[in-house]
Order: C-alpha cells, then sequence, then structure tokens
C-alpha cells in the first residue's frame, strides 16, 4: 500500500493505492478517506492515448510536429535564451505544479537567467486574494483552516461554488450544519451550494462590495464592532467611519438585487453568530474589482475581530492542488521567493543565498502581460493559455507572433498546443513524486505509484536540463525532489514568519505538515490589520441592447478545466454535459429556445455554440457555462484588475441567437 494524496484541487485529500486501486486514505486528517470522483479517476488519466510521450518540433506552427531527442530540443531552447535579450523571455508556470518544480523553474528564471517574467496561471484564479491578504493583513497568508468549520457558528460562502469545486470540503460543511452550523451563500446563480444553504442570497454578479459594504455599514451604526480590538490592533478606523457616514445604502442594496427583508434576515443572523467564517473563490477573485471585493470582505472580519481565533476568518479557498505552494516558492512575477519582494534587502540575501548576482529588481510581466510584450521566447508548463485567458481570439493572434514558444505538457491535446513549436513530455501524477500546499497551508506528498514512462521526465528535471545546458551545473545538480525540498526549506528560513523548514519529507506521505499554526497575529510592520474605504465603480463590461446578456463561468462536478485529465473515453463522468447554457426559462422563452436547443452566443469578441439548458436557478439576464467548453474564452472580455492584474471572467456582455438546424 503507498499513501498518496489527490492532484486536483485544493482540498488535498489523501488517497491509499492498493493493487491499481484508488480510494481515500481513512487516516488522513483532511478527507477521512472520503474523495469525489476527480480524485479515484487519477490512476486512469495516466494510461490515456492522449498522453504525450516523446519530445517534439517544428519550426512552424504551420507544420506537423515531429519526434526529437530530449538534447536536441534542450539545446534549441537554451541557445534561444542566450541570444534573447532577458526582459524578451517568459516562464508561464502552474497552481498545479508541484513545490520542487516551481523552486527549481523560479531559480533558473529570476536566479539565472535574470529575469522576473516568471508568473503562473494562478494570476487568473487567486491573485486579487494575494494582494488583499497583503494589504489587510500584511502578507499572503490563509489565517483560517478548514477544520475551523467544525468550530463556527456561521459560514458565509461568497462566490463559491463548493459542491462542486472543492467536494470533499463540501461534504464537511454538511457535516457541520448537523452539528449546528449556519451556512450562507452568496451567488448569482442557484448552485448545488446554495440548495445545500440555511439562506441563499441572489445577488446580482459583480454586487459583493455592495453586500459587504451594507454589512460594515450595520456593524458601525448599530455599534458592533469589536471596539477593543479595533483599538488595539486595527488602522484606519476613524478614516473609515467617516467614509461610512455618507455612503448610499439604497443605492447599494438595489445594486446587490436583494431586498430589504433579505439583508434583514441576513443580517440577523450575522449579528447573533459569535463565531463567523467568510469563505470565497472566483466569484469575488475574478473581477474587475477582484482585490477591492476581497478587501470589503476582509474589512468585516477585522472590524469585528473575528480573526486569529479558531472558528473564525477569512479563508480564501484555493482552486489547484499547489497555487500556495507555488506562491510560497515564488512563483508570481510581483515577488521575488519564499514571499520576499523585489526590495534591495530580499534580492541581498536571496543572492547570497543561490550564489548569483543575475537578479534583477524589475517586477516582472504577469501571465495576463506576457502575451502583450512581444516576447521571443515562452516556455510554458503545466497549463493551458490559449484555453483559459480571456479573449481568445486577441490571444491566439498574439501567441502567434511569438518566435518560440515551448509547451512542457503530460498531455498532447492542449488547445497551446496548436501554438508551440517544442512540446515536451512530463511525467504526471502518479509517475513522479513531490509536494503541494493545499488552502489552508497543509503541505501533502505526491508519492510515485507507477514506473515514469520511457521518455517523460518530472517537471522540475526538464527546468534542471535547461539550467544545465545554460550553463548552471553547481547551482542546478540536484538528484531527486527531496534535495530540492530541503534547499527549499533553508530557503524560507530567510523570511521570518515561515516554518516550513520543521517539515520532515520522508514523513509528509502519511502525516502532512501544517505550516504557520503558530501565526495569530498580523504579519503587517506594525503587527495591524489595515481597513481600507472601497466603492463599487462598477467598471465590468455592461449589458448593452445590443448585448443584453451577462455570461458567468465556472466549474462542474466532475471536469477539470479543460479536461485533458477528465474528458476522456473512459472517465467521461456524465454527471453534466460538457457543453451546455444555464438560461432562465422567461429568457427563453423570448428568444424561443427550448430545453436542448443549439444556441450560438456572441460578444464582441467572439463567439461559441452550446445547447440551451432551461433553469429558474439562474438569474434573468444571466447566463451560466462551464468552462469544460473549451471555447468559452472566445466570449470572454480581457479587463483586468488594476491591482492584481486578474481577469473580469464572470462579467462579459453578450447576445443569444438561436440556431435553426437545416434537415
Ligand atoms: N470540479 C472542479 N473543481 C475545481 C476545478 C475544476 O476545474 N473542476 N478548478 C479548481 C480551481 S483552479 C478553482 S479556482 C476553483 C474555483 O472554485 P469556485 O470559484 O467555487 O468555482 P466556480 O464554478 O468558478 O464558481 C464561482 C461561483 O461564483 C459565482 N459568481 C460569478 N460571479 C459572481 C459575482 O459577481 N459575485 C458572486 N458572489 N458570485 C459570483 C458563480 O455563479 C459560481 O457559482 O475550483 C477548483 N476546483
Ligand atoms: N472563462 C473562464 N476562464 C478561466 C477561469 C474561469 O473561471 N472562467 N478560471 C481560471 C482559473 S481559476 C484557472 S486556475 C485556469 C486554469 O486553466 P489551465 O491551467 O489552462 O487549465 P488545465 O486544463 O488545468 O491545464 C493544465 C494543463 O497541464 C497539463 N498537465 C497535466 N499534468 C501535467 C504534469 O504533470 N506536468 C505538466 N507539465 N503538465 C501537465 C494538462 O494536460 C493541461 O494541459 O483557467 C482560468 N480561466
Ligand atoms: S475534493 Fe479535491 S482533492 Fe479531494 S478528491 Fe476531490 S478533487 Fe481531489
Ligand atoms: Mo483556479
Amino acid at each position: 500500500m503507498i499513501r498518496s494524496v489527490c492532484g486536483y484541487c485544493g482540498v488535498g485529500c489523501g488517497l491509499e493505492y492498493n493493487e491499481n486501486e484508488l480510494i481515500g486514505d481513512v487516516a488522513y486528517p483532511i478527507n477521512e478517506g472520503k474523495v469525489c470522483s476527480k480524485g479515484v479517476s487519477e490512476l486512469i488519466s495516466i494510461q490515456t492515448p492522449t498522453r504525450l510521450l516523446r519530445p517534439q518540433m517544428r519550426s512552424t506552427i504551420q507544420e506537423d510536429y515531429k519526434v526529437c531527442s530530449w538534447e536536441e530540443s534542450i539545446n534549441m531552447i537554451a541557445t534561444a535564451i542566450t541570444k534573447t535579450p532577458k526582459e524578451k523571455i517568459g516562464f508561464y508556470l502552474s497552481g498545479q505544479m508541484l513545490t520542487e518544480d516551481y523552486y527549481v523553474a523560479n531559480k533558473l528564471a529570476k536566479g539565472f537567467v535574470g529575469t522576473n517574467n516568471v508568473d503562473t496561471n494562478s494570476r487568473t484564479c487567486m491573485a486579487s486574494a494575494v494582494v488583499a491578504y497583503k494589504k489587510a493583513l500584511g502578507a499572503d497568508f490563509v489565517p483560517v483552516r478548514m477544520e475551523d468549520i467544525f468550530k463556527s457558528d456561521l459560514l458565509i460562502l461568497a462566490g463559491a461554488n463548493t459542491a462542486e469545486a472543492h467536494v470533499v470540503f463540501h461534504n464537511q460543511i454538511k457535516k457541520a450544519k448537523k452539528e449546528g452550523l449556519k451556512v450562507v451563500v452568496v451567488d448569482p446563480r442557484s448552485t448545488e451550494t446554495a440548495q445545500d444553504a440555511d439562506l441563499h442570497l441572489l445577488i446580482r454578479a459583480g454586487s459583493d462590495i455592495d453586500f459587504f459594504n451594507l454589512i460594515t455599514k450595520r456593524l458601525l451604526d448599530e455599534a458592533c464592532y469589536n471596539k477593543a480590538f479595533v483599538a488595539q490592533h486595527v488602522n484606519n478606523f476613524e478614516l473609515l467611519q467617516n467614509k461610512f457616514k455618507r455612503v448610499p445604502v439604497t443605492k447599494m442594496l438595489k445594486r446587490t438585487g436583494l431586498s430589504v427583508e433579505e439583508f434583514d434576515a441576513f443580517w440577523e443572523l450575522y449579528k447573533n453568530s459569535e463565531n463567523i467564517i467568510t469563505a470565497w473563490t472566483m466569484g469575488l477573485n475574478q473581477s474587475s474589482q477582484g482585490v477591492d471585493k476581497n478587501l470589503a470582505l476582509l474589512n468585516t472580519h477585522l472590524l469585528t475581530g473575528k480573526i486569529f481565533k479558531p472558528g473564525n476568518g477569512p479563508l480564501s479557498l484555493t482552486g489547484q492542488p499547489n497555487a500556495m505552494g507555488g506562491r510560497e516558492v515564488g512563483g508570481l512575477s510581483t515577488m521575488l521567493a519564499v514571499h520576499l519582494g523585489f526590495d534591495e534587502e530580499s534580492i541581498r540575501k536571496v543572492s547570497h543565498f543561490w550564489k548569483t548576482k543575475k537578479i534583477s529588481n524589475k517586477i516582472g510581466l504577469t501571465a495576463t502581460e506576457m502575451l502583450e510584450a512581444d516576447l521571443d521566447v515562452l516556455i510554458i508548463c503545466h497549463t493551458d493559455p490559449i484555453y483559459h485567458l480571456p479573449n481568445r481570439n486577441k490571444v491566439e493572434r498574439l501567441m502567434k507572433k511569438i518566435p518560440l514558444v515551448v509547451e512542457i505538457n503530460a498531455y498532447g491535446e492542449s488547445e497551446t498546443s496548436k501554438f508551440a513549436h517544442i512540446q515536451l513530455p512530463a511525467a504526471p501524477w502518479g509517475e513522479k513524486e513531490g509536494t503541494q500546499t493545499n488552502m489552508d497551508r497543509t503541505i501533502t506528498k505526491q508519492q510515485k505509484l507507477t514506473r515514469t514512462s520511457i521518455d517523460c521526465k518530472p517537471d522540475w528535471e526538464v527546468f534542471q536540463l535547461l539550467a544545465q545546458a545554460l550553463g548552471y551545473e553547481k547551482a542546478f545538480h540536484f538528484s531527486n525532489t527531496k534535495e530540492i525540498f530541503q534547499e527549499y526549506q533553508k530557503m524560507t528560513k530567510l523570511n521570518g514568519y515561515m516554518d516550513m523548514d520543521e517539515a520532515d519529507y520522508d514523513t509528509l506521505g502519511s502525516v502532512p505538515f501544517v505550516w504557520g499554526e503558530k501565526i495569530k497575529y498580523f504579519l503587517t510592520p506594525d503587527k495591524k490589520g489595515n481597513l481600507f474605504f472601497v466603492e463599487n465603480k462598477l467598471l465590468s463590461e455592461r449589458a448593452t441592447l445590443e448585448h443584453p446578456f451577462i455570461l458567468l463561468t465556472g466549474r462542474t462536478r466532475d471536469q477539470w478545466h479543460s479536461g485533458t485529465k477528465t474528458n476522456l473515453p473512459k472517465t467521461l463522468l456524465k454527471y453534466k454535459e460538457l457543453n451546455f447554457c444555464e438560461i432562465h426559462p422567461n429568457d427563453a422563452k423570448t428568444l424561443q429556445l427550448k430545453q436542448g436547443d443549439s444556441m450560438k452566443v456572441i460578444s464582441k469578441r467572439g463567439e461559441l455554440i452550446t445547447t440551451a439548458h432551461l433553469t429558474e436557478g439562474i438569474k434573468e439576464k444571466s447566463i451560466f457555462i462551464p468552462i469544460s467548453n473549451r471555447d468559452i474564452n472566445y466570449l470572454t472580455n480581457d479587463i483586468l484588475d488594476k491591482e492584481s492584474l486578474q481577469p473580469d471572467y464572470n462579467h462579459s456582455a453578450v447576445k443569444i441567437e438561436k440556431v435553426i438546424h437545416e434537415n
């Protein structure tokens, strides 16, 4: 029996591998034996004909790929890097890479190639939460854990569909409910999560700042904020209080689409709950004001002092298995490594540690900026930007202009593969080992369960080969993931509050390590939390007469993003279709659409064909299409949050046409 962990979502469930069978690990603290359909299907996805098994290359994207050797492909990339100015080189990483993969890639790019153009798909996912946590709490630090729901009285889930996106956590929520936890869901759709809640607030997409500000307004007006906590631990209170004297309450409530009665019912519950956790994900982060939405939420916890104590706190639900680990390593272009920035002192410390003089003090390009920057070399690992970036027609145009696009992928069928020049075969989950940090700071270890396919390599090895070809053998001579993890552990000591060095690589498989458990205080220089006054500036794309619907996008339970691992003949779990569009029956009637009809959805930027699914679970004039439809981002707009540069995937204006099939 081998004990490993699931490589899909940020819950990070423990698994047990017995003679070709995967089951939940009963002894694992996170899931206590429970798993979802994705977890148990991990094994099947390793054995598919769609795996990428050999390195291959081509001179232009019009040609077919030809199989080549590792040596040939790595040398070609190394030569291109040597000839290219470093600001024209980009590394596009992923929250699904393991910590060791991330560490080697980040060390190579920032430490030795000398470019900070290292960013990750987490930019499209968690960037708003990162920026807000740093502003309000002082660091990208999640101050509450999943298990706290059992000590809490009220869980608010805002813009999060745990029933489909964090399945095992959702099961625990249901268990906690039986023990008395009340659950409020704030979502413009009546999701399965909403159906399980005590109260569902069907708010208008994009109005979360108004909603959280309405809570703050009540806290201030009814003086039920925590005066002692605020006085001792929180900055900017007077400023906030003054600003809130003049907020337009009626207008704010109107923008949320909630009635006075609905908000009052919520307020009664809120006011009378001793312990509160607010959890959120993409409904808040993916927004033109994603950071502000986060700050409005964080304000409520700072004002009530419901933070750093059991059963309380703002819990950002990380989506990918190692998005948090990647950020800790330094996978975002806006930080250097181990949560350190690009200030002189940090660069000095990291340069000394890596024994290099190449680190630049210039913040790198984000994933959402890279394609516009006329790069000459782009290395993409474990993610599919052609599929996932917004405004796909534009993304395709820009990608085509890059002279060398390298894709490291375990599967051959990504959308990006159509635009790459070199494809390198990675060893996927099960064929490699390494660590990941789940959504609540738990470091877990994926184990190797089967032999690595002959020509595939774990992602870290690919970056190490490249580093060696560039002449950096001295800094890159790791022989296994344990050595990398241990170097990373040493590095975390450069940052006072990180305590990963206490973890033991060898036992992580069965005993996960939770870092930061001693941190029960703000990580700002003055050890105080910061309140910020934010307002809904209505910056998202608006519905117009021509494009009267707002498109929401998101997940379904059994599919993982582009589906390279889940949309396979053997694993295709028919829980939900891959391609459908939720639409309100009244809107469908106006458009003469019936259940199952073919429909064309069109935005200013592009279009796609989908199938009507009539449901009263969505607000009128909004529609929802799951991201298992790989064409989804032909529709979406590329408006970004000004601070986090995260896209606004959930607010694109579209029109709908019925597709008439000729017989
Ligand atoms: N099955 C499955 N699970 C996954 C993934 C997957 O691909 N498949 N991906 C993982 C990843 S990377 C991530 S980031 C997470 C995402 O996890 P979630 O964010 O929980 O998943 P989404 O389906 O994107 O849900 C976002 C919710 O926000 C709502 N929403 C949209 N706009 C607004 C708004 O303006 N305000 C509010 N309050 N709500 C809004 C949507 O209706 C939707 O219900 O899931 C992770 N888990
Ligand atoms: N419209 C819209 N767009 C979105 C979102 C949305 O909600 N709406 N969500 C955004 C978010 S939150 C996210 S996280 C992104 C996700 O977007 P992506 O990261 O592009 O989605 P995935 O399909 O998970 O891509 C992972 C890739 O890694 C490959 N892979 C699998 N295993 C391995 C391995 O071991 N090594 C390597 N090198 N490759 C491997 C897979 O084959 C796949 O091509 O999408 C973003 N885009
Ligand atoms: S809940 Fe997440 S981590 Fe757990 S089995 Fe499902 S996909 Fe894997
Ligand atoms: Mo994500």
